[in-house]
């Protein structure tokens, strides 16, 4: 499983401030600790009004590069924020995200042909969500007719089936899993990704909740996942169903884990 480190997000209220202020120090720190807890990339969202993100998130890709070489998660829905972005990235960044929304898809699409870093399709238009597999697997096979269409191999695209709260319906997370399980099926090649923190909104202990989630989206064939690497419990609930399922070869990451002391 490789992590999206996704701390650096503008609607988190302390980063927004350090957006707003300028504050290098701090958003150097958050970038070095999820790259040292095993990150893969580092999500940038600064998630502020579009006519300033663009600017904002420049800034944000130049301060994460002076603190770590890890690659960027581009995480925007606005095309001229990732178009400002892109001259400045010194590794091939992944782009979060194309959707079948139609400006999305205009917009962001040939930005992501030309990062050759990867990108990230949402299962959603501009009808929303669909509450079943069926409509979320009809977005996917138009997404991945176009990414094929802008010469976007299979292996670069990462699938994100989206999840909505298991507090509104009992199918949210099973929607999630079973949209993973039949894009999988179609599309052997494509790779998945998820964030977490919506499968447990409106419930108490979401942590638990979302633990819980990862462990069977894991399963499902999920292989990235954006979430916060310095949560341990939850990379714990990681590395033990890694091993379960044997995708942690010879369960060595579980026991390296284990001497480092992080399993405690
Ligand atoms: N899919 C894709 N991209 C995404 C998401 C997704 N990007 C944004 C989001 N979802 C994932 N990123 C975050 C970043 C921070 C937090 C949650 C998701 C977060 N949440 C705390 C909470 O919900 O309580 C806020 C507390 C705090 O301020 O720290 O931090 O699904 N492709």
């Amino acid at each position: 499983m490789k992590i999206i480190g996704e701390k650096i997000n503008g609607t988190r209220k302390t980063v927004k401030q350090a957006v707003l202020d300028r504050d290098v120090a701090f958003i150097q720190k958050l970038a070095a600790a999820q790259a040292d807890a095993g990150a893969a990339w580092i999500d940038v969202n600064a998630g502020t009004p579009t006519e300033r993100e663009p600017d904002d998130l420049v800034w944000l890709v130049q301060t994460v590069q002076t603190a770590v070489t890890k690659p960027l998660c581009l995480d925007s829905a606005n095309s001229a924020a990732i178009t400002a972005a892109l001259p400045e990235v010194k590794q091939a960044p992944l782009i979060n995200s194309i959707s079948g929304e139609r400006a999305r898809l205009t917009g962001v699409l040939p930005l992501a042909a030309q990062a050759q870093g990867g990108v990230i399709a949402l299962a959603m238009d501009d009808k929303g969500i669909p509450a079943d597999v069926e409509g979320r697997l009809t977005i996917v096979q138009r997404l991945i007719g176009e990414t094929r269409g802008a010469g976007i191999p299979d292996e670069q695209v990462y699938v994100d089936p989206l999840v909505m709260t298991i507090g509104a319906s009992g199918n949210a997370a099973r929607a999630a899993l079973a949209t993973v399980r039949a894009v999988k099926a179609e599309y052997p090649k494509v790779h998945f990704t998820s964030g977490l923190s919506n499968v447990s909104y409106g419930l108490p202990v979401r942590t638990l909740i979302n633990r819980a989630f990862l462990t069977l989206m894991l399963e499902a064939g999920l292989d990235s996942a954006i979430l916060d690497p310095l949560d341990r419990e939850l990379r714990k609930a990681l590395l033990a169903a890694e091993a379960t399922l044997g995708i942690d070869r010879h369960c060595l990451n579980y026991t390296r884990a284990y001497r480092a002391g992080l399993l405690e």
